[in-house]
């Protein structure tokens, strides 16, 4: 007995217990529009600074343990405060607000089981751990703090349930992304929690998209999970609106591939955001066992050298960049929430939007879709990453196919992006180019990008990540971080690029302060006006140049700037954090955008 408390106290890998099975891609099941039980509303909660709950087992709720001694009192999970799912815990509590580091939510449910086949449990988002318990069992966890996962609870659901979750979001050197972030990292789950329940061989994927836009050939992905019970039944892919109706044809480990033509397809584009429901249905006996939904666009993206098409049209990308987080709910937005900053960006006559710097909520893109907004979704493979290191590597991938997997059927999104900012080094050259052709083998139908920094020495967009990606993101701060836009000139006169160029950041403060027009007052709103002016004439002489995002769309916090004026904010945003007020530099890039467009028509 002494022992066991000894090895309590000073275990320091306590964890490695917890390390196994990740939840990764290969678990995830798409929810597919089926019926599922909600867990979200309010939860139990503590804060766990020195994991307690991993430590002495709390998990277990034993109040004896199998030595015989009591264990601690503040396991007592039902009276604790209680906090929303979704949500982040730095909102509900001032003394939450910086708090990072280890907590636990814990709720009970009842289930009533009526099929009989699987159920999982699934997560939008936990930041940036979670380890998952359900009635005193350890499940799994997963890493990675903006992509959903699930977990299959079938064997251990009973009627009345503890689900337990200790999530941590500490900064760590080897995570993705590292300590040292120019945003803010909220702790919590805050995406919605949920049980799905599908049969015994039940539908695990499906993947559409358009393969020949001239043949009007749309080709669909299925994998099956539970395949090995599947005895005379078959597949059908079906779009009504086309009058398709197919049988997928299915190989030995339950994946099937098919190609369909649609002849009287309406391709997506952001003029005519249009989607059909398609739906695939698995069915023996004459009965549809499982089904699943989703409401598809179909357009292609591809690149013409220095070009970007959208369904063999150049594009011209009139983007801003946006951070997931409004002032009410931190990174837990609300569909409201999303709608709002469409509407900004919309106002500012942009076509697109790069999400910075991680996997926002699914939601962007499914409205985006209906938006006929254009997406770059990118993962945070932020300034320095432990390049060196092979698990962060992997979780690199994870990061990346969990994102790719959720939105690959999203039209509006046709970038993606392994990464902003990675100083130019070997580690880093062979980690990123890893993470490209993963993108590129995962998914063909999209273009891979990262936002690289220039070559600062030779002042040219140069570096050896661009022989992997489709288009080149590029970002500057010239007229900020440094003055001197004769830099600016010549980088973009030196440059020879052969891809298409996307200005994926330029920017400066800007802050409300009285003094002259005309910029003189280091970041304020006219001088960031000023540097607005200047970029977008400097843009509009180079042929290159297919896209242009500005950092940012809103002022966001950020625990990096809590100096004098810029209050724990960075106030680059063309619109103030509250949504209310745009600044002068918004009319620039609006009537910057609106040149474009006519010059497109
Ligand atoms: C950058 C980063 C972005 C920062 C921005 C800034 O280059 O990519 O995340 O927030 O600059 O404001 O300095």
């Amino acid at each position: 007995t002494i022992k066991n408390f000894v090895d309590n106290i000073h275990n320091e890998s306590y964890k490695d217990s917890y390390a196994s099975p990740c939840l990764g891609t290969n678990s995830y099941v798409i929810p597919g529009g089926r019926p599922a039980q909600s867990l979200d509303g309010d939860w139990n909660f503590s804060v766990d600074m020195y994991d307690n709950c991993l430590r002495a087992k709390w998990f277990l709720e034993q109040e004896v343990n199998s030595e015989g001694l009591r264990v601690p009192l503040d396991y007592g999970f039902d009276d604790w405060e209680e906090i929303q799912v979704p949500g982040v815990w730095n909102l509900a509590k001032p003394e939450y607000f910086y708090y990072e580091g280890p907590v636990v939510y814990s709720r009970r449910f009842s289930f009533k089981d009526s099929t009989k086949g699987h159920v999982f449990l699934r997560f939008g988002a936990v930041s940036y751990e979670a380890r998952i318990f359900l009635n005193g069992t350890f499940l799994g966890v997963h890493k990675g703090g903006s992509t959903p996962f699930c977990v299959e609870v079938t064997e251990d659901l009973k009627e009345d349930n503890r689900l337990i979750v200790v999530a941590d979001n500490t900064r760590r050197q080897d995570q993705i992304p590292s300590e040292n972030t120019d945003w803010f990292l909220y702790g919590g789950i805050y995406r919605s929690v949920s049980l799905l329940c599908v049969p015994q061989t039940y539908i695990k994927d499906m993947k559409v998209s358009l393969s020949d836009r001239k043949k009007k050939e749309i080709s669909v992905s299925v994998a099956l999970g539970g395949f090995e019970d599947f005895k005379d039944g078959e597949v059908v892919f079906s779009i009504p609106e086309l009058k398709v109706v197919e049988v997928v044809p299915l190989g030995a480990d339950g994946r099937g591939q098919l190609t369909v033509k649609a002849g009287e397809l309406s391709l997506w584009s952001p003029e005519n955001p249009k989607l059909y429901e398609v739906s695939l249905h698995l069915r023996s006996n004459n009965k549809t066992q499982d089904q699943v939904k989703d409401r598809v666009g179909f357009r292609t993206v591809e690149t013409r050298g220095r070009e970007i098409l959208l369904n063999g049209e150049p594009v011209f990308l009139r983007g801003v960049c946006l951070h997931e987080e409004t002032e009410d709910h931190g990174k837990a937005v609300t569909k409201e929430d999303i709608r709002q900053a469409f509407d900004w960006a919309k106002k500012m006559n942009c076509n697109f939007l790069r999400l910075a710097h991680y996997p926002h909520t699914e939601w962007v893109s499914e409205l985006a879709d209906e938006a006929g907004l254009l997406l770059w979704e990118e993962i945070p493979v932020y300034w320095w990453i432990d390049f060196a290191n092979s698990r962060t590597l992997e979780d690199g991938k994870n990061q990346l196919t969990e994102m790719m997997n959720r939105d690959y059927n999203r039209a509006s999104v046709i970038i993606w992006s392994v990464g902003n900012e990675n100083p130019d080094t070997d580690e880093r050259y062979h980690f990123m180019k890893e993470l490209a052709e993963t993108a590129k083998e995962f998914d063909s139908s999209r273009l891979v990008s990262a936002a690289c920094l220039v070559d600062a020495v030779n002042l040219r967009i140069s570096d050896r990540l661009e022989k992997h990606l489709d288009i080149i993101g590029f970002n500057e701060y010239y007229g900020w971080y440094d003055p001197d836009y004769g830099k600016l000139a010549d980088i973009l006169d030196g440059s020879k690029p052969e891809k298409p160029v996307v200005i994926s950041e330029f920017g400066g403060d800007g802050y409300l302060a009285s003094g002259p027009e005309g910029g003189k007052v280091r970041g304020s709103e006219e001088e960031q006006k000023e540097i607005y002016k200047k970029q977008v004439e400097m843009f509009g002489k180079i042929d290159y140049i297919q896209g242009t995002a500005p950092w940012i769309l809103f002022d966001y916090r950020t625990p990096k700037r809590l100096g004098t004026y810029q209050k724990g904010y960075n106030i680059k945003g063309l619109v103030t954090a509250d949504r209310m007020r745009e600044k002068p530099a918004f009319l620039i890039m609006k009537e910057y955008y609106e040149e474009v467009r006519k010059r497109e028509q």
